[in-house]
């Protein structure tokens, strides 16, 4: 048992910080819930501005620091929880592999497919950070080709970052439906942490649409 804190959690239900909780599942971990509704706008709240002025989820808070952007909340949640193995550590070699897919979202994944959505003209590859999307989906889909794990045999929480963003991803058509990426996010899928955090998440989508219609009749 660790004797820290409970971490506080802020969250909304079919938003990117499903994937935080898809990890407090992994984890077994408890924390305090904090909802917020995206469609009411609550994230843009003087109270949560005050939390986090970026008015984004997810966003955690724990002895009194914030720490926001996925990849840095799961690495932080992987490294208060060690004894569940979920981040190589320091000295293993597969903790720069390991960083390295975890940075790779926020730096190429994301504004490769932010660019995408917005059909904006490609920055020449030189200039563009991520070089090209076609790239960025290249690599991801040589490493997961190793599998079964984005590090090969061992789950890590860069499985739970990876398995909900490529999901996302396929949703969106941001990504190319192929074969491993498919493959690769059933398998995370159908782990019961996963698949715990997507029902807990529904039934709170299923509140927050009540809660809307109840204050639209109130109104
Ligand atoms: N860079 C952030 C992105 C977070 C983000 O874009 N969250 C969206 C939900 S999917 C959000 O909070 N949107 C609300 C808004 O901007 O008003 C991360 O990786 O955590």
């Amino acid at each position: 048992m660790n004797a820290f804190s409970l971490v506080t959690f802020f969250h909304a239900p079919h938003s990117r910080s499903g994937i935080t909780r898809a990890m407090f599942e992994e984890l077994g971990a408890s924390f305090d819930l904090v909802t917020l509704d995206l469609q009411r706008n609550e994230q843009r709240s003087d109270e949560y501005l005050a939390i986090n002025p970026m008015g984004k989820v997810p966003a955690i808070r724990h002895e009194g620091m914030l720490v926001t952007e996925q990849p840095a909340i799961l690495m932080y949640l992987a490294d208060l929880y060690p004894e569940k193995n979920l981040a190589p550590s320091l000295g293993d070699p597969l903790r720069g592999p390991y960083l390295r897919w975890m940075v790779f979202y926020g730096s190429c994944f994301e504004p490769a497919i932010t660019d995408l959505s917005q059909k904006r003209a490609p920055t020449p590859q030189v200039q563009s950070g991520y070089g090209t999307y076609d790239d960025v989906m290249a690599v991801l889909a040589e490493q997961l080709q190793q599998g079964p794990w984005l590090l090969g045999e061992r789950f890590t929480a860069a499985d739970v970052l990876w398995g909900g963003a490529l999901n996302y991803g396929m949703l969106f058509k941001l990504v190319p439906e192929l074969p491993v990426f498919r493959a690769y996010v059933e398998r995370v899928q159908s782990r019961p942490a996963i698949r715990r955090a997507f029902a807990l998440d529904e039934a709170l989508a299923a509140e927050q649409a009540q809660q809307r219609e109840e204050l639209a009749v109130d109104a």
